[in-house]
């Protein structure tokens, strides 16, 4: 998929090596992910379970609605929610829609000057407000990224990181050999994932599980690397046929194989 340029260190994704929770440990202090939703529900509840099972201590997401596990603590949407110091990264985009509210929403998010990942409608609506200056994970699918960054030549590794040196943040593009770029340059190759993966909502829980891995504190890049891999292998233990829904369950196996 391409050869990188001078000075760029391409990394192969491998199972990352993540904190056990310790007797000091609270939820707190094992990452707190606040997850903003919008038009669609569904989408927002497969991101925040993916960042309850990819080991995220407390998920907060922002709406009142019923359903979802009732591990998730769901408070009515204000802006004032995402003010709260203890939150170690938002997840926007996943069902948000594109409206006047969804904008809003973005917004809040940005202001928040917490760590994000932007995905789904969220990358829609970005394309006025890029560079980012909070720091920020990426995930577009193709159709989002010519979207967002328009036609852009070369490989999809060099696409990738052109795209990450405009947004100022990690880029995760994503497809059945997802590339992550960082504005420095790096580059991650995840491992091929199962085709079984294009399936609706996959993405939204990739969102999630990144949004843990933020929140668990790691810097972006490695944030958008270890999530990707907690995808995949989540993936191959659901097997064939699988819906999103699966691979959230399957994401505690896979967070448990990264001990
Ligand atoms: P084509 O067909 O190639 O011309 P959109 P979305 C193109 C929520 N969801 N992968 C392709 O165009 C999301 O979170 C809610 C995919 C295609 O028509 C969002 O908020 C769920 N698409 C919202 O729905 C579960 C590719 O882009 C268009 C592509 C819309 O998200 C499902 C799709 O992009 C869903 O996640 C690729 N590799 N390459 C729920 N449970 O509620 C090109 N395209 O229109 O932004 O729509 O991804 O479906
Ligand atoms: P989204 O389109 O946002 O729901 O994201 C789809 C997820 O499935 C991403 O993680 C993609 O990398 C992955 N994916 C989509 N199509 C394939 C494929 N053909 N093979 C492997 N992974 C895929
Ligand atoms: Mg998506």
């Amino acid at each position: 998929i391409g050869v990188p340029a001078p000075g760029a260190t391409m990394h192969r994704i491998a199972r990352p090596l993540l904190p056990e929770p310790g007797p000091a440990d609270h939820k707190y202090s094992r990452g707190m992910v606040a997850v903003v939703p919008g038009a669609m529900p569904g989408a927002a509840l497969l991101a925040a379970g993916a960042a309850q099972r990819a080991g995220a201590g407390y998920v907060l997401l922002a709406d009142e609605g019923a359903g979802g596990a009732d591990a998730l603590v769901r408070r009515r949407w204000s802006p004032d929610l995402l003010t709260d110091a203890r939150i170690g990264a938002i997840v926007v985009g996943p069902g948000l829609g594109r409206d006047d509210d969804a904008r809003a929403r973005l917004e809040a998010a940005l202001a928040a000057g917490r760590p994000l990942v932007l995905d789904a409608d969220a990358l829609a609506l970005l394309r006025d407000r890029l560079p980012l200056e909070a720091p920020a994970v990426l995930t577009p699918h193709e159709g989002e990224f010519a979207r967002l960054f328009g036609d852009m030549p070369g490989s999809k590794i060099e696409r990738a990181r052109a795209a990450a040196r405009r947004a100022g943040a990690v880029v995760l593009l994503k497809g059945a050999d997802s590339v992550v770029a960082a504005p420095d340059s790096r580059i991650g190759i995840a491992p091929p994932a199962p085709g079984w993966l294009a399936s609706a909502g996959t993405g939204d829980v990739l969102a999630g599980a990144i949004g843990a891995m933020l929140a668990g504190g790691l810097p972006p890049f490695e944030a958008a690397c270890a999530g990707l891999w907690l995808h995949g292998d989540a993936a191959r233990r659901a097997g064939p046929a699988l819906i999103a829904d699966d691979l959230v369950t399957h994401l505690a196996a896979a967070r448990g194989a990264c001990a």
